[in-house]
């Protein structure tokens, strides 16, 4: 019985050694000490052997028993290593590896322009105000004395919503609503970014298109007031050397009403294409605040004044940057995109 399980013993020892699988080990648990194993049928059969006998083959046996399930852990515990040790090879990673580079985005141009034209208005004092996009007609049209057969107020050229509201053409009613809040308290010095809606659609003309307008109130507020100030700006933005001047001009909000040109920033006033050989670009509009938009807004004419301007933000982009259709802006084309 004690050769028995000796060469049990030592077979199994062998097997235990060889075996590279959990699948392998547990067969060879199973096939000895498994229920209808070689060792369970010996320690079983034992109650049949004679009293000294039985104790020694007893015991004998119950050491094996132990031994072998003892060999048999640390084997477990030994593939588990080696399979730990081969995942850990596999999946190594070299965290000193430079990453994938990440595609950065940029800020668009017409942003660009825009916060330029912030800065500088802010730096000489403007606060920046904005407003609704869908608009009533009063603060559209009406409170900016734009009269009823005025082409604008016509369903051909705005984007109406109802017959009472519409996509607001110009940032002006934000002027007027800040009037409101603000009046009879001085000065009222803002400028207004933002989108506004023509039916208008060629190289010139989107029907979404970016506006910067200004408004200044105070006592005493001239034409001189509002020459000095937007030369700065012409200067700012298109450089020291560039000529302004003035042209009469008409916007029912504005009296008298002026278009300002800068000397042409591809031929600095020769005469080009740019320029259409004139030397000059047209860049915004501006005027004396009329009188009766004025006390729409709450203000008295007869004790303050007021200077107002307007321009379209892809204007000014297009001629900063030297690019001739406007839709460019819009198509989201990296090519072009990138280049700013
Ligand atoms: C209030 C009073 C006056 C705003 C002004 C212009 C002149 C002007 C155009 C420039 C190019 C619009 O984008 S554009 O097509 N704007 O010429 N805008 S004065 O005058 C105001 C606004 C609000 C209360």
């Amino acid at each position: 019985m004690i050769e028995r399980l000796n060469l049990i013993k030592n077979d199994a020892e062998k097997e235990i050694a060889v075996a590279s699988s959990f699948e392998a080990l547990n067969e060879i648990k199973v096939r000895i000490l498994g229920r209808k194993g070689k060792m369970t049928q010996i320690l079983r059969g034992l109650k049949d052997l004679a009293g000294e006998e039985r104790a020694e083959a007893g015991k004998t046996a119950n050491e094996v028993k132990n031994q072998l399930e003892n060999l048999i852990e640390t084997k477990t515990a030994e593939l588990k290593q080696a399979e730990l040790d081969k995942r850990l090879q596999s999946e190594k990673i070299d965290v000193t590896l430079p990453g994938l580079p990440l595609p950065v985005g940029g800020i668009h141009p017409i942003s660009r322009v825009t916060d330029e034209i912030k800065a500088i208005f802010t730096g000489m004092g403007f606060a920046v105000a904005e407003g609704p996009e869908i608009e009533t007609d009063y603060y559209n049209f009406e409170a900016l004395n734009i009269p009823h057969d005025h082409p604008a107020r016509d369903m051909q050229d705005s984007f109406y919503i109802t017959e009472q509201m519409l996509l607001r053409t110009h940032t002006s009613p934000v002027q007027v609503r800040t009037m409101e809040k603000m009046a009879p308290q001085i000065p009222v010095k803002i400028i207004v970014p933002g989108k506004v809606y023509r039916k208008d659609d060629d190289a010139t003309h989107s029907p979404m298109f970016n506006q910067v307008e200004g408004l200044l109130i105070d006592e005493n507020i001239t034409f001189a007031n509002l020459k000095g100030i937007l030369m700065l700006f012409a200067q700012k933005v298109f450089g020291e050397q560039v000529k302004v001047r003035y042209r009469p001009s008409f916007f029912p909000f504005t009296e008298p009403s002026a278009e300002m040109d800068i000397s042409c920033v591809n031929c600095q006033g020769g005469g080009c294409r740019v320029c259409s050989y004139t030397g000059w670009l047209e860049i915004l509009g501006a005027g004396m605040v009329n009188p009766r938009v004025l006390q729409f807004g709450g203000y008295d004419p007869e004790k303050v004044t007021g200077f107002a301007f307007g321009m379209g933000i892809e204007r000014i982009a297009m001629l900063k940057f030297g690019i001739n259709d406007l839709r460019l802006f819009y198509d989201n084309d990296k090519r072009f995109l990138t280049q700013f």
